[in-house]
């Protein structure tokens, strides 16, 4: 257990104690269906975004009834357990934040690997953190939470080693690794190269229909995602039993589960944008963001992904 109480380890995994134990347990021991789809992501690096994507592909950009529905069709293995995979609708697609070495996999099912620079990650994690009443984060300044991104030490562990294990599969037939930054900009282009991943059909769909890809664009913009800030807030108050009810016992101390049913207070669709690290590094945090990036990446070619972005 992490001295804040917040965090622990985990079969591997470090995480904070939000994610329950058994729920965590069944969720690595999931044994993926013909046919799966999986969203994984490191957090912050454009999950939601792209789980709205690929709910927008598969129901030709017609929009989830409300957030419950919504979940319910894009349930989050690791956090609502296999029940509540067992219910999805399918086709449909699960949310997973795991490294690739802890990820159920199968050669009959897909990943989606979304992934975003490490500066704008880090940025939008501390807001995160600090917006969720349960990490106990909300009075800290962005210099604690950069020393403990740098360290791994955040929900789901250290961001490069999770990056490199999916990074290293990039060209396996059934991973598709894209950026956020990519998505930015040229969204159309990310769409259809999804739509494609996810079957021919899918692909074929949206060149010979506009209209469906216009719709998709248009359900998916950060304009109107960021139109579901309320909801999602009023949504968070009823996580805690949300949660609670995936496991039998509930396994989180009791001012952790007290503390998630406080709803979020800042907006999950925060800016949005590339680019957001300007306005929190500061010199010496790049120059120790530098370093790490050499050191955590040696021998791997994996920022490359994001040569054509503009980072320090
Ligand atoms: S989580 O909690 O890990 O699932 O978070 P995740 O969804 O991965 O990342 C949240 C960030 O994605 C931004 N976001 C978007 N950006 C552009 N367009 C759209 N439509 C969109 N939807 C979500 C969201 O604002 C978070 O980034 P920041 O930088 O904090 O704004």
């Amino acid at each position: 257990m992490s001295a804040c109480g917040v965090y622990r380890e985990q079969d591997g995994l470090y995480i904070s104690c939000i994610f329950q134990e058994p729920v965590v347990k069944e969720a690595l021991a999931y044994k993926p269906k013909p046919g799966d789809v999986f969203i994984v992501s490191y957090p912050k690096c454009g999950t939601t975004w792209m789980q709205h994507i690929v709910y927008a592909i598969y129901n030709d950009g017609i929009p989830p009834k409300d957030m419950d529905d919504f979940m319910r069709r894009a349930p989050f293995l690791e956090m609502l357990g296999t029940a509540a995979v067992d219910s999805m609708p399918r086709p449909g697609a699960i949310k997973t934040h795991l490294p690739y070495h802890l990820q159920p996999m199968s050669p009959e099912a897909k990943y989606i690997y979304v992934t975003r620079n490490p500066y704008d990650c880090c940025v939008s994690f501390y807001h995160h953190t600090r917006s969720f009443p349960a990490y106990r984060f909300a009075q800290e300044p962005f210099d604690k939470f950069f020393d403990m991104f740098v360290e791994g030490k955040v929900d789901y562990g250290d961001y490069f080693e999770h990056q490199i294990s999916w990074y290293d599969h990039r060209n396996d037939d059934n991973v598709l690794v894209i950026t956020y930054e990519e998505l930015k900009m040229d969204p159309r282009a990310g769409i259809l190269k999804i739509a494609d991943f996810l079957g021919e059909s899918y692909g074929k769909k949206l060149r010979g229909q506009p209209e469906v890809l216009e719709r998709i664009l248009n359900t998916t913009s950060l304009k109107t995602m960021k139109g579901f800030n309320e909801e999602f807030k009023k949504w968070t108050e009823k996580a805690a039993d949300i949660i609670g009810q995936a496991s039998k016992s509930v396994t989180m101390p009791a001012e952790v589960a007290e503390d998630l049913k406080k709803p979020m207070t800042g907006d999950f669709v925060r800016k949005g944008i590339i680019g957001d690290w300007k306005n929190h590094f500061t010199p010496d945090q790049i120059r120790r963001m530098k370093e790490r990036i050499a050191e955590k990446t040696k021998g791997s070619t994996v920022m490359s992904l994001w040569k054509d972005v503009e980072l320090p």
